[in-house]
């Protein structure tokens, strides 16, 4: 029989990037007294791994609870809130912690307005049949205009056919960072309108606590003291700590295993308990080798929940073993085998991106939902002691019903400033952009929408910042897969590379600088075929970095030090990734990354371009 656990409450914090979230979950920790009194938090706590701090962003979904007192059933209410990235490269982990709750907060900058992602992952939450409840967030920003986010929002609703019951949400206005909120752009001192709200239109969870046993596996983690933990809802039934549980295997196959650690969520930690049931989220651990999507289910009467479903991956990039001359110096890791393993392992809890072998034993093809999604992966396994190269990203493109190539096209949101539009447009325009939109903002910006094939924003980002000198917004949303568009030029510029394993002098870097722009520094060790600069022309250019001067006397060995250098363009790794061309790869190592040619021999690499030539 299905009951209402009325004492508890799952939601998600769900928004477009940075529209405040991890904010807010801090406010609602505060409020909620989970911390002690004096104790010093970190701002947006719950951003805890290196990465997420580095990055300023979420990058994984995260639980969390609290518990309040609802004074209308005068009880402690226990409430699961799971924190979610904004980024729309890590829409997959929004679409796996979605079955987890039954309600989402929406998060909408009061100035900026719904988003992109705000509509990617308020159809997934319309899909779910969540009840949401919409909060404005950011009311004290200079540019904030709440009514018009809202009137927006509810735009949204509608555009994304959400059902009458859904369209008539309840709304809250908020400054996460101050804590405060209100039914109306007046703040009050605190978030207990906000409390209000969720306990008043999130539903409890109906569940059978009778039933047996369901619980899908949502999230992995990993906890020092007991390893692996999976995180997930029991849908039916209880669990409780040493009976047997048939894991029910993404592969199909089913195990029969005991439960030897159970947890619940309280504040940020994580309580043992004996029992749970249906309606609560658990945290197990002991469970080996458990993967995202696995049911954990009754022995007597195992029955799998459906399985976590998420779109499918567009780009695509080869992780292979490293082959350049200075491989096995910095890494720990760098065998196929080892790589093998560790990209297949990922597979557990990356549920959003695809591995698979190719012709090369060498090489494995990575795929995922953008060019940051891939590159949160390089930099992961590269602080784990990892070495090997990456290849440019690729759109994965698909056959049509007629055999047509078909690519995948992503909506641009772009913010620019009205004296950098025409530079804007130009560069869309030659990577094949069309034009949906334009309007003037208030702030005197231009906003513009555009229909770009993937291909065409693919290292698009740093010409994007360059051209509208920083000052540019720019977000994408996946579209859909549509006929090939024609030829997009990539970079235009060839590679200046170095010809000779040595190390980089002063005086070799300053005849090379003539010819473009330098990507390292004196002092820094080289090889034959590995890029050391941009070339302000077409072609690559061998140059001899590590050519020294003959030293005639005192006077110029002094002039020598005295030769200043126009200092090297420092890349991001998301830089060197953009800045790839097809007959290029970035080596990555625990310590650097170098972009190289694929063939390193400089004779060789001509011959080759000759070939080429000749069969065009
Ligand atoms: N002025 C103002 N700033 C805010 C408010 N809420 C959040 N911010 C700021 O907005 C920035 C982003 O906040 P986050 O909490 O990281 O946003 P997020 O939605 O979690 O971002 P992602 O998880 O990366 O999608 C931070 O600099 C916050 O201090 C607010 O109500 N008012
Ligand atoms: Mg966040």
């Amino acid at each position: 029989m299905l009951t209402e656990q009325t004492n508890l409450r799952n939601i998600a914090i769900i928004a477009h990037v940075d529209h405040g979230k991890t904010t807010l979950v801090d406010g609602l920790l505060k409020q909620a007294n989970v911390f002690r009194k004096n104790q010093q938090v970190v701002e947006r706590v719950m951003d805890s791994n290196d990465l997420e701090r580095e990055r300023g962003i979420t990058i994984l979904a995260k639980n969390t609870a609290i518990t309040i007192w609802d004074p209308v059933t005068e009880q402690d209410v226990k409430i699961n809130i799971v924190d979610t990235p904004g980024h729309a490269d890590f829409g997959g982990e929004v679409e796996r912690v979605m079955n987890m709750v039954d309600g989402v907060l929406l998060l909408v900058d009061a100035a900026e307005g719904p988003m992109p992602q705000t509509h990617f992952v308020l159809k997934e939450a319309l899909e779910m049949n969540h009840r949401v409840i919409v909060v404005i967030n950011k009311v004290d920003r200079r540019h904030a205009d709440p009514d018009r986010a809202l009137n927006q929002t509810f735009d949204l609703f509608i555009e994304l056919d959400a059902s009458d019951e859904q369209a008539d949400f309840p709304v809250v206005y908020t400054n996460a960072v101050t804590g405060q909120s209100g039914l109306t752009p007046d703040l009050g001192p605190d978030l207990q309108p906000l409390f209000k709200a969720i306990l008043r239109h999130i539903p409890p969870p109906q569940v059978d606590v009778d039933a047996p046993l369901q619980m899908l596996v949502s999230t992995i983690g990993y906890d020092e003291h007991r390893g692996v933990t999976a995180v997930g809802r029991i849908f039916a039934g209880r669990m409780q700590v040493d009976l047997p549980v048939a894991r029910m295997m993404t592969n199909g196959k089913t195990r029969l295993e005991q439960v030897r650690y159970l947890y619940v969520h309280q504040g940020l930690k994580r309580v043992a308990v004996e029992e749970a049931q249906a309606g609560e989220i658990v945290v197990l651990a002991g469970l080996e080798d458990i993967s995202i999507g696995e049911t954990l289910a009754d022995p007597e009467n195992p029955v799998a929940l459906p399985s976590i479903h998420v779109e499918e991956p567009t780009v695509k990039m080869t992780f292979g073993v490293n082959m350049s001359p200075f491989t096995g110096r910095e890494g720990q890791w760098g065998t196929s085998r080892k790589l093998r393993a560790r990209l297949f392992d990922e597979l557990r809890q990356n549920i959003a991106l695809r591995v698979t072998e190719t012709d090369n034993a060498d090489t494995f093809n990575v795929s995922g939902r953008g060019e940051l999604h891939l590159a949160i992966l390089i930099e992961t396994m590269r602080r784990e002691g990892y070495e090997f190269q990456v290849s440019r990203p690729e759109v994965l493109l698909r056959q049509g019903e007629q055999g047509e190539l078909l690519e995948p096209y992503e909506k641009a949101y772009i913010e620019t400033r009205s004296d950098t539009l025409g530079a804007v447009i130009e560069m869309l325009g030659t990577r094949r952009g069309q034009m949906l939109d334009m309007v003037d903002t208030q702030e005197n910006n231009i906003r513009l929408t555009y229909l770009v094939p993937m291909r065409g924003l693919l290292g698009f980002r740093h010409h994007f910042m360059t051209a509208t000198r920083g000052m540019g917004v720019l977000h994408t949303l996946f579209y859909g897969y549509l006929p090939m568009a024609g030829e997009i030029k990539s970079r235009s510029s060839g590679s200046l590379v170095a010809w000779e394993i040595g190390v980089a002098t002063t005086f070799g870097l300053k005849n090379a600088q003539v010819r473009g722009m330098l990507f390292v520094s004196p002092g820094t060790h080289v090889y034959e075929g590995m890029v050391v600069g941009e070339h302000q022309r077409s072609g690559d250019l061998a140059v001899n970095v590590c050519k020294k001067k003959h030293l005639t006397n005192m006077r110029s060995s002094i002039r020598e030090i005295d030769e200043r250098l126009t200092p090297p363009r420092q890349m991001s790794m998301d830089e060197a990734i953009e800045y790839l061309a097809d007959d290029e790869l970035l080596e990555v190592t625990p310590q650097s990354y170098r972009i190289r040619k694929r063939i390193l021999g400089t004779e060789e690499r001509g011959k080759q371009a000759k070939r080429i030539k000749k069969t065009q």
